[in-house]
């Protein structure tokens, strides 16, 4: 598919789903759309909150153990990142594993990805990088010369609480299928007071908001929605039952709103449900990816129990 043919694609798959998630009751929409340059560009401000503490907390984890990584991990391993996003994770391992011998970072925002991959370049001269863009949460295509390479997988920063946990199972069991990985480091927040939790995701500076309402400024301009802004305000819920703060868009008066040619009425108070984060208890989680096929090699958690990394093995 050329260019031109993949964004027409992505937009009317971008406007197919909006539509379906705003006519469901209660209405919801994927949280994947967030993440045009805007909303990359966002959520990295978000990563740097004092409220939002699970960038700071995986870093300094990283940083403390990635050095245990290079006792296991073969020479001329191709580092393989899902969700890329900013590149500071990344040179922890990059520089604890100096004999990788690629990095692959996969993502749905090129553009986002390809500056990322650029500063990367500059940093590691020697480095082979081949950016992927690709939905992960789909098919997983690596690029044929890459599959007979030893794999470690990466996934920061707590993504795979953005899945339900059947799609988490359905997504893990999915990476254990790939050829030859060696094995699998991955972030996932813990359980913890509520009140934690929903600062992170409420924070006093309104970055939170804004990226959640960037969700409807892309509505806007690229399927051609008229929603006032003003007219939404941003919420999040923690949800015991599910183990989840949820992010909301909360409509402050009765309206309709035109999307992609469809009429989308709200009452004062209905809520599009944008966001799900999951938290999870070091053991559920470990239960869960043995679920999936992987064996929960090494849990490394903070200090203050806030946030963990495991290593997973095939
Ligand atoms: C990307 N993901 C792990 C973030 C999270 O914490 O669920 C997205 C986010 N949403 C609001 N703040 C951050």
């Amino acid at each position: 598919m050329n260019e031109l043919a993949a964004e027409t694609a992505r937009s009317s798959e971008f406007a197919r789903l909006a539509v379906e998630g705003l006519s469901t009751s209660p209405k919801r929409a994927e949280a994947k759309f967030f993440y045009d340059e805007e909303g990359s560009r966002l959520f990295d401000r978000i990563c740097e909150l004092e409220e939002y503490y699970p960038t700071r907390t995986e870093t300094a984890i990283l940083r403390a153990r990635a050095p245990e990584l290079a006792e296991w991990v073969p020479e001329g391993a191709a580092l393989v990142e899902l969700g890329s996003g900013s590149s500071t994770k990344t040179r922890i391992l990059l520089d604890a594993l100096p004999g990788l011998g690629a990095y692959v970072p996969l993502d749905i925002s090129a553009e986002h990805m390809q500056a990322s991959a650029r500063a990367l370049a500059a940093h590691y001269p020697a480095l082979d990088i081949h950016p992927v863009a690709a939905d992960f949460t789909r098919a997983i295509e690596l690029p044929g010369d890459l599959r007979a390479m030893p794999k470690l997988l990466f996934f920061p920063g707590s993504t795979i609480g953005n899945f339900t946990p059947p799609e988490a199972v359905e997504l893990l069991r999915r990476l254990r299928g790939i050829d030859n990985v060696a094995g699998f480091v991955l972030g996932v927040d813990l359980r913890k007071d509520e009140d934690v939790l929903v600062r992170a995701y409420d924070d006093a500076e309104g970055v939170t908001a804004a990226f959640n309402k960037n969700l409807l400024r892309r509505m806007n301009t690229e399927l051609g929605a008229d929603f006032d802004l003003d007219r939404f305000g941003h919420e999040a819920r923690w949800n015991e039952a599910c183990s989840r703060i949820e992010m909301h868009l909360v409509s402050t008066c009765d309206q309709s709103v035109r999307v992609a040619g469809h009429r989308i009425d709200f009452a004062r108070g209905e809520s599009i449900h944008t966001e799900s984060s999951h938290k999870y208890s070091v053991d559920g989680f470990r239960e869960m990816a043995a679920t999936a096929g992987w064996s929960a090699d090494e849990t490394w958690v903070d200090d203050r129990g806030l946030f963990s990394v495991h290593v997973l093995r095939p």
